[in-house]
């Protein structure tokens, strides 16, 4: 069995080690830009994390994809030039926890008022503020899929209220359910916290704007977790300039690393983190990823296939 490794980051020699020790039978073939597969014999399976349109297109032959992260846009934008394989993402893989972590972190770090105990530190200042109550710190949940269960569990076991939004309707003990479009704006007034961890999508693509954003209560907070593309910058900023959110921690940007000249980078009450929220873990992503390919080769179903109409 060959199996072609490929990263976008170049970061691939300690993946071709692991897949060695957990595949010792496979052959692996490390791909790098501007390398011919014509004259090699064809890959069964690619492992892949932002592909390139000229290595997607060697790729006549392989059985599957898969992927070393939980996100598929970055494959999912070449539409039909992709070939007509099954394409899998990463289910979980200890993403899960991690994003929980950082979840929680943030809200509590807002609902306990610590940014603004930060400040005063930098500035000397000894002030207690007003408590709050966590009976009006309700926490929206944009996206219900594997990672977005685990963030709304994390956060009740807190004693948040929450409240989850999803595309198609869902019945969860404990979490006041929203579905579809219509119900978004709704969704949006009572969430004093909105977390995405929506796929990027044509649909999410600029979902939180301002008109989005506006539908928030006063003094709300942002999470981004899911893509940066799904919120329109400038407009979060500006509700931020004139207070209407009072803060948004942000791990996803539309371009990564976020440029210097931007304005996010300037504006105190925005949280920048490098796209950390749920680092891959290797160990765990090869072993779900190996584990998959057997199960192929026994002709077995497997689970994490992306569907493509859906975009996720
Ligand atoms: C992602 C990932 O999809 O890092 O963002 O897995």
């Amino acid at each position: 069995m060959r199996i072609l490794l490929y990263r976008g980051d170049g970061v691939i020699e300690p993946w071709a080690h692991d897949f060695a020790a957990r595949l010792p039978h496979a052959e692996l073939v490390v791909w790098r830009e501007g390398m011919s597969l014509a004259a090699q014999p064809p890959c069964d399976y690619a492992v892949l994390w932002a592909p390139t349109r000229s290595l997607l297109d060697q790729l006549t032959q392989v059985k599957a994809i898969f992927l070393m992260g939980a996100g598929a846009d970055a494959i999912l934008k070449f539409g039909d030039a992709l070939p007509h394989v099954p394409i899998v993402r990463l289910g979980d893989a200890g993403m899960a926890e991690q994003m929980a972590e950082y979840v929680a972190y943030a809200t509590l770090r807002y609902f306990r008022r610590f940014d603004e105990y930060e400040q005063q530190a930098r500035q000397g200042i000894w002030n207690p503020l007003p408590e709050r109550r966590k009976a009006d710190f309700t926490v929206g949940v944009l996206g219900l899929g594997k990672l977005g269960m685990p963030v709304l569990h994390a956060l009740r076991q807190l004693g948040f209220p929450v409240r989850g939004w999803s595309r198609s309707p869902r019945d969860l003990p404990g979490v006041e359910c929203y579905a579809g479009m219509e119900s978004l704006d709704d969704f949006l007034a009572g969430s004093q916290v909105l977390v995405c961890m929506l796929p990027l999508t044509p649909e999410t693509t600029n979902l939180l704007d301002r008109a989005r954003l506006s539908q928030l209560p006063a003094g709300a907070y942002l999470i981004n977790v899911a893509r940066g593309a799904q919120v329109a910058d400038p407009d979060l900023l500006a509700l931020i300039r004139s207070g209407h959110i009072a803060g948004a921690t942000l791990d996803v940007f539309r371009n990564e690393p976020l440029p210097a000249p931007h304005p996010f980078w300037s504006e105190p009450r925005i949280t920048i983190t490098p796209h950390i929220s749920a680092l891959t873990l290797r160990e765990e992503a090869v072993q779900q990823i190996a584990a998959k390919i057997e199960r192929l080769e026994r002709d077995e179903a497997i689970d994490d296939v992306i569907d493509r109409v859906r975009g996720y």
